[in-house]
């Protein structure tokens, strides 16, 4: 699976965790970088692939991460390496605006064959995900003219001015940083779990309270786009109630609101499909995406109806290295991966090794309140008690921690920070992932 022979594809420790190696790395690191970047836990890499991270201290640890949900098609794939190494010894850049290449064009190409709808689409293309939520906002404001942006309760969208604005959580991402841009509302979201009246009426009540909030505090007329995540990934990988979705979808096709589906994390085959909207038949008007795109280098793209897309003057969208020829190369080699090996499918077996397993675990450890997801984008959400659902984030960090010792690495999420997500490599060995959930077994048995 890994495009690193050498790299074998098997839990290794031969240090405890972390080893010698990292912690004298730790040690630089705290001289040298900012203590704002905080670390999920203090390994430092040497190679990744497949599903398998190798530490400076030669241990090998199953990634159930993917860095920030990014390796889709692995670490250092090798349609990505060689299409990426091709390219940066040709030109590593022009500024596409100034000199223009074939491999940006082509990404647009892509990204307007595999995203939702057969309308005509044009694309735009950036270096972060924040950026380019950023410019969907600016995109939906010029061809609306209007100014109001719809975000929803649990969303994520970034670090920068506006895209804090749109997040919902305030710590760690927003205090301290404000003020904030203005002309942001923030409506409910169906999220099951937490619903008062339960999960049957979430979807409905969800969206009525959201459409009333909109029309009567807002205005649907002041509203330039409403933008949402089909699973919302930082929020604690919220799956809106079915239903949810299109409601909101049409109330914003009636009201000339512009539909931007942040696609950032669910995309690229992650949850079984290329993007989250297509499970309830959503055609959003801009999809936002990045992460998956391009197998690790930075590249972030807003897709988009071309008429909305060119309600923009020349020259209104840009900058200095987004679509760099790198990052456009390493997203073809990407995309050709996922469709070679199937990753949507392979996406669909995760969810079903790690659901069931999870369901088993859930009979164990009555902390665990819900298990959710799609595909290979799977959480479960820790509780104190099944009744109150108190949120448990002492538990969360506590099992992640026995985790990471193990050598198994997984990510913690949430507005109450209490979700554990599980969001392997694509390319992840299916044995891998099983014995990932051993460990995490252990972890529970060990923590709670
Ligand atoms: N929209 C839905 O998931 C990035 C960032 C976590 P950037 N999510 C992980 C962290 O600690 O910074 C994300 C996302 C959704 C937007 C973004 C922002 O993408 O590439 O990080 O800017």
């Amino acid at each position: 699976m890994t495009d690193l022979p050498s790299l074998r594809q098997e839990r290794r420790l031969i240090t405890s965790i972390p080893g010698p190696r990292s912690l004298e790395l730790m040690a630089r690191k705290r001289e040298a970088v900012a203590d704002a970047v905080a670390n999920t836990w203090p390994v430092f890499a040497a190679r990744a692939g497949g599903g398998i991270i190798e530490d400076v201290d030669g241990n090998h640890l199953i990634d159930l991460g993917s860095g920030l949900g990014v390796t889709v098609v692995g670490n250092a794939a090798q349609a990505v390496v060689q299409r990426l190494t091709a390219q940066a010894s040709r030109f590593t850049h022009t500024a596409f605006s100034v000199t223009p290449y074939e491999g940006y064009v082509k990404v647009a190409e892509a990204l307007a064959e595999l995203t939702p709808g057969d309308h005509a689409k044009k694309s735009v293309l950036f270096n972060s995900g924040a950026e380019a939520v950023e410019n969907a906002v600016k995109i939906a404001r010029v061809h609306t003219g209007r100014r109001a942006v719809v975000v929803f309760d649990h969303a994520y969208h970034g670090r920068t001015n506006l895209t804090m604005a749109l997040t919902a959580k305030t710590m760690p991402f927003k205090q301290g940083f404000g003020p904030f841009a203005p002309e942001i509302y923030r409506v409910p979201v169906a999220y099951p779990y937490r619903w008062p009246t339960g999960p049957d009426n979430c979807a409905r009540e969800a969206a009525e309270q959201a459409i009333d909030q909109i029309t009567k505090q807002v205005g649907a007329d002041n509203v330039a786009a409403i933008v949402i995540e089909p699973l919302l990934g930082e929020g604690g990988f919220i799956e809106p109630a079915a239903g949810f979705l299109p409601t909101i979808r049409q109330f914003a096709a009636d009201n000339g609101i512009v539909f931007v589906a942040d696609e950032i994390q669910s995309g690229f085959c992650r949850t079984g499909q290329w993007f989250a909207c297509e499970d309830e038949g959503i055609v959003p008007d801009l999809i936002v995406t990045a992460k998956g795109i391009a197998g690790g280098l930075p590249l972030a793209a807003v897709t988009g109806r071309a008429e909305i897309m060119d309600s923009v003057h020349a020259g209104g969208l840009g900058g200095t290295y987004g679509g760099n020829p790198v990052a456009c190369a390493a997203a073809l080699g990407a995309i050709a991966t996922m469709k070679e090996l199937d990753l949507t499918a392979k996406a669909r077996k995760i969810e079903t090794v790690l659901k069931s397993r999870l369901a088993l675990l859930a009979e164990k450890f009555d902390i665990i309140g819900d298990i959710r997801g799609r595909g290979a984008m799977i959480a479960i959400e820790l509780v104190r008690d099944r009744t109150t659902k108190e949120p448990n984030p002492e538990a969360t960090a506590a099992v992640a921690r026995a985790c990471h010792q193990a050598g198994v690495l997984v990510l913690t999420t949430g507005t109450y920070s209490n979700v554990i997500r599980f969001l392997p490599p694509l390319v992840i060995g299916e044995d891998l992932v099983r014995e990932g959930l051993d460990v995490l077994e252990n972890s529970f048995a060990q923590a709670v």
